[in-house]
């Protein structure tokens, strides 16, 4: 073999043995990130994606019971959710949460220790506070000019097709069960039974069973009374202000949204730092100014938007003492989901 072959032969496998390894170093990391619809602003994923030479796919669901489902079915693709309080306890029961490395989180030192250490998942060993809320009714004050201190409202005959309900198993009928005197919490099927015939007797009053998007109904004119969460409604009321948000006189829900890696996560790294990234007081703030719930982030408090301070401020300490969380009802659940299969489809 001749020299200039020599060198060609060496020059060719040295190309062959990088090729594979230049195709591995262009293929960026991928963040799979499930979240609450509306629930991020536009800057924080390519920020995240920029300052990691990252990928993410972001994807979005309405309800707990939808995140549950998908991660039981098997889906092993999300490095990142956002569970509500009763379901990070429900997740770790059934073993689907990864313990949280905090060691990698160091931005949760900024977050308000009012939120932390709650009883569905003591010392947040698998979860870390995102945001808060609470659950109540929007309403149109140009077309309801009566006062709207009741859940009863909704169900009144003259604002047929006019009222959404959320598509939540566990919001909807609990509103049922607190005008029957029931807990929201409870396992008792009699009560349960009363909630589901004033459910289905409200049917057809319902414009929709909704989740997300229900406040552009609102701001359109085509509801007038829509039960929600309380950010949603905040956000129409910014860009309408005859769109107010009342949590009724009987008491409603509130709720706390988290942070959790799945243990199925295929990238669970980089799913602690953009928990951390987004721990971050001035990313947190830019969120919660945007989606308009609470922020849990103690440095992020002085950065929110007056306006939404001062949705804090209506929570009055008897207010509070009128709102509960939704709880794990372990195996009973399967009632409320039977009812509430019932119901939809009736
Ligand atoms: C609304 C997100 C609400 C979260 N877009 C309720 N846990």
């Amino acid at each position: 073999m001749n020299m200039l072959k020599r060198y060609a032969l060496l020059f060719g496998s040295f190309f062959l043995l990088t090729l594979p390894m230049a195709g591995y170093a262009a293929e960026k990391r991928v963040l799979n990130v499930y979240n609450w619809d509306d629930y991020i602003d536009e800057q924080t994923i390519p920020e995240f994606e920029k300052a990691f030479n990252v990928k993410v796919n972001y994807d979005v669901y309405d309800s707990n019971e939808t995140l549950l489902a998908k991660l039981q079915a098997g889906a092993t693709g999300f490095d990142v959710i956002f569970p509500s309080d009763y379901m990070v306890e429900i997740m770790i029961k059934l073993g689907l949460l990864e313990p949280l490395d905090k060691s990698k989180i160091s931005n949760c030192a900024t977050l308000d220790p009012a939120f932390l250490n709650q009883p569905f998942d003591p010392g947040n060993q698998y979860s870390l506070p995102f945001a808060f809320g609470t659950v109540g009714i929007g309403y149109r004050s140009d077309k309801i000019t009566k006062p709207v201190d009741s859940w009863k409202v909704l169900f009144d005959p003259q604002y047929e097709g006019r009222i959404v309900m959320l598509d939540d198993v566990r919001e909807t009928l609990g509103v049922a069960l607190k005008l029957v005197g029931g807990s929201i919490n409870t396992k008792n099927p009699d009560e349960l039974e009363k909630a589901k015939e004033m459910i289905l007797k409200q049917k057809p009053l319902v414009k929709a069973y909704l989740a997300g998007q229900a406040e552009q109904l609102l701001l359109s004119g085509d509801a007038w009374l829509v039960h929600n969460w309380s950010g949603d409604i905040y956000r129409a009321a910014a860009e309408n202000p005859a769109i107010a948000y009342v949590i009724p006189e009987e008491g409603s829900t509130k709720f706390l949204d988290n942070f959790a890696i799945p243990v199925s996560a295929q990238n669970k790294e980089l799913a602690h730092q953009f928990i951390n990234f987004l721990l971050q007081p001035e990313v947190d703030a830019r969120i919660h100014n945007k989606v308009y719930f609470l922020s849990t982030n103690k440095a992020a408090f002085p950065l929110l938007d007056p306006a939404l301070r001062a949705t804090l401020e209506t929570l009055s300490p008897e207010l509070l003492g009128k709102l509960e969380f939704v709880q794990d009802l372990g195996k009973e659940t399967r009632f409320w989901d039977k009812i509430w299969t019932e119901i939809k489809t009736q």
